[in-house]
């Protein structure tokens, strides 16, 4: 049993990590991975070759720029906004295209991290200074909700990187649901969903030789040891993926290599591990057509384009209202 005295946690973190790990099984959620190493480390995933996404999103982009021009472009000019821009790497494919060709358009990245704008915006003046930029720092649905009226244009709402496989299909159309809201009819949705395939594969991008994943996912315990005055000892945890070909979902765990106990002192919080006892920590939904659709009509949109790589490992679909 887990000893615990009365102590108010006092961030959604410290609530979080309470009850994931109180809870039976254990859990955690992924979106705290990212602080500034979980940044690094996922930008040291998205080259490694064993993770196929990125250059299979990064060639439908070069291969149909010019047929994604023609879709998003409008008599009055258009607003791409994008959520979660990172660092722009496969964007800018779109920006160099549509700069180049004169296409009258701005782009407004959002992003949580003013960091990641800052250093956007530096490096899209020195690649591409044609490109009319304004950065939007904060959470998507804040920055959705004040863009909803933002200009009579036609908006191109863009989230790259599968973003939405980290999230269950209730939230994913809930995900889908609010840029829903925010979009007027002839606005579109384009977005990335990563593809079901050979489940080894799937398994390979979440399980590279090097341990950056490991890394990855263990940044968890990292910073719920430097946030929380907790004394995880990460070695005595493995990091273990699973791919159930049936359901397209990818999870992974940490696992506990032997018994043991840690404590979370923010929280005054003991928590007993046994051997071999989980921490569930991201899911990566692997797609298909059909529960793109279906997600898609849950939330209020429909399908109406998509665009694929080589071996169709990944596509990038367009929704309109
Ligand atoms: C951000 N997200 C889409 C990545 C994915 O593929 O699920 C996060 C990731 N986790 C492990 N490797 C990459």
């Amino acid at each position: 049993m887990e000893k615990q005295t009365e102590i108010k946690p006092t961030s959604e973190f410290a609530l979080e990590v309470q009850e994931g790990l109180t809870a039976f099984p254990k859990y955690l959620s992924s979106k705290y991975i990212y602080d500034k190493k979980g940044d690094k480390l996922f930008q040291t995933i998205m080259n490694l070759p064993e993770y196929y996404l990125t250059n299979c999103e990064f060639n439908i982009l070069e291969k149909h720029k010019a047929a994604l021009s023609d879709y998003f472009k409008d008599k009055k000019g258009f607003d791409l906004i994008e959520l979660g821009a990172g660092d722009g790497k496969k964007t800018k494919i779109l920006l160099k295209y549509l700069t180049e060709n004169n296409i009258d358009f701005k782009y407004l990245p959002i992003d949580i991290s003013q960091n990641i704008l800052d250093d956007l915006e530096s490096s899209l003046t020195k690649e591409i200074p044609k490109v009319n930029v304004e950065t939007l720092q904060g959470t998507y649905f804040n920055v959705l909700k004040d863009l909803a009226n933002y200009n009579s244009r036609k908006k191109i709402i863009m989230v790259l990187g599968s973003n939405i496989g980290n999230l269950p299909h209730d939230k994913a159309i809930d995900f889908l649901m609010n840029i829903q809201k925010a979009m007027n009819p002839g606005d579109m949705l384009f977005m990335g969903f990563d593809q079901k395939k050979n489940p080894q594969t799937i398994l390979d991008a979440y399980n590279d030789p090097t341990g950056i994943t490991e890394a990855f996912n263990k940044n968890l315990l990292e910073r719920i040891n430097n946030e929380l005055d907790a004394n995880f000892d990460i070695d005595k945890f493995k990091h273990w993926e699973t791919y159930n070909p049936e359901t397209g979902t990818a999870k992974s765990f940490l696992v506990s290599l032997e018994e043991q106990k840690v404590n979370i002192n923010a929280l005054n919080l003991e928590i007993n591990f046994k051997q071999w006892e989980t921490i569930h920590t991201e899911i990566s939904q692997k797609y298909d057509d059909d529960v793109v659709e279906w997600l898609a009509n849950q939330a209020g949109l429909k399908m109406t384009e998509f665009f694929c790589d080589e071996d169709c490992f990944y596509k990038n679909y367009i929704f309109e209202k």
